[in-house]
């Protein structure tokens, strides 16, 4: 691998969550990079980070930072990404949006690779990565998409507030130390929206993620049914979605109906399950093994268990979907993506 081509990478983002599990599994992946660049708002600049055992100083996010670069990963905020990714993508850096930005533009292909890597190729400069929920719901319906055609999903979610950055993992912790130790508590940052009305997450269930679109649903949930459409490259299947915070740090939830339009057999789903790339099933109620967000933080699968026929509907299954929200739900699919663009240069 003497001549490998290396590549120039930036990160944007650097010093979110997101950023940090980017450059962890740029490491851990030995991902082929000549120079890497830590990008950032003005005021994270300066901060010091460690690659390889080496020290890297973050600087500002400025159009000419991506001179030279070939491959651009933005977490940094929809505002970030839409100032500056087209701007990377004019100066010839591919990049790969974490944003919600451009996951529906037409010119952007939203990638889950186990799904749709086909589309990586078809990029104009930006390849979009889903929403944390959607990635896992389609990763795990894939297969099953292929083998039965699905008709309908009702998805309800338990999501992490690892989602909505530090701060929101800071605001519960703090709630739930000052609720124990019988002090006042104080919301400050959930629910995320333009309102400022917030809402106690310690020993809560918030149905709100995002704000409140017109229709009643919130931009988390319209982001799911659209997403998950263009994703599996469907418009056909119908899509409803309830997105719920629960004070979990790390792995979102979900609670699945899908309804499929062949017949299918419990035995054959398993199988196909068992032998899906990047799924791991966990399913045996006779030992209570299902899949627990606490054991699929840090782990980079999709996790699948509590399959069950519907009682009434005889083409439906239930299930229960678990993933980590920063690994695969976001740093880890990008990486996936950013490893496909590398290989094809090989
Ligand atoms: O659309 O607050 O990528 O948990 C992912 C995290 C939206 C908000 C996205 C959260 C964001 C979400």
């Amino acid at each position: 691998m003497t001549n490998q081509k290396r590549f120039n990478v930036a990160v944007v983002g650097a010093t979110g969550a997101v950023g940090e599990q980017i450059i962890k599994l740029l490491e851990q992946r030995k991902f082929p990079i000549n120079q890497l660049k830590l990008l950032s708002s003005a005021r994270s600049a300066g901060t010091k980070l460690s690659f390889n055992g080496t020290e890297v100083t973050v600087e500002e996010a400025t159009p000419e930072s991506f001179d030279g670069i070939d491959i651009a990963l933005f977490s940094a905020g929809g505002d970030v990404s839409k100032a500056l990714a087209p701007v990377a993508a004019e100066r010839g850096a591919v990049c790969i949006d974490n944003t919600s930005a451009f996951r529906m533009d037409p010119n952007a292909p939203l990638v889950v690779p186990e799904v749709n890597a086909d589309k990586i190729r078809e990029h104009q400069g930006i390849i979009a990565n889903p929403n944390c929920s959607t990635i896992q719901l389609v990763a795990a319906l894939k297969p099953l998409y292929d083998r039965y055609g699905i008709s309908r999903i009702i998805v309800s979610t338990y999501q992490a507030v690892s989602g909505a950055g530090a701060r929101a993992i800071d605001e519960m912790l703090r709630q739930t130390k000052d609720a124990l130790e019988g002090r006042v508590v104080e919301p400050d940052v959930l629910p995320v929206s333009s309102l400022p009305v917030k809402h106690q997450i310690a020993f809560n269930a918030i149905p709100q993620i995002d704000k409140f679109q017109d229709n009643g649903f919130t931009l988390e949930e319209m982001k799911m049914i659209r997403e998950t459409k263009k994703i599996m490259g469907d418009e056909d299947i119908q899509v409803t979605a309830t997105c719920v915070r629960i004070p979990v740090v790390y792995g979102h939830s979900e609670s699945v109906y899908v309804e499929f339009k062949d017949d299918f057999q419990l035995e054959d789903v398993r199988a196909l399950l068992a032998n899906a790339p990047g799924v791991t099933l966990v399913d045996d109620p006779e030992t209570q093994q299902y899949p627990l967000a606490t054991d699929a933080a840090g782990k980079p699968d999709v996790f699948v268990g509590r399959l069950r026929r519907d009682l009434d509907h005889p083409r439906a299954l239930n299930m229960w979907i678990v993933s980590d929200n920063l690994l695969k739900g976001a740093a880890w699919n990008a990486v996936q993506i950013a490893e496909y663009i590398a290989s094809e240069q090989q």
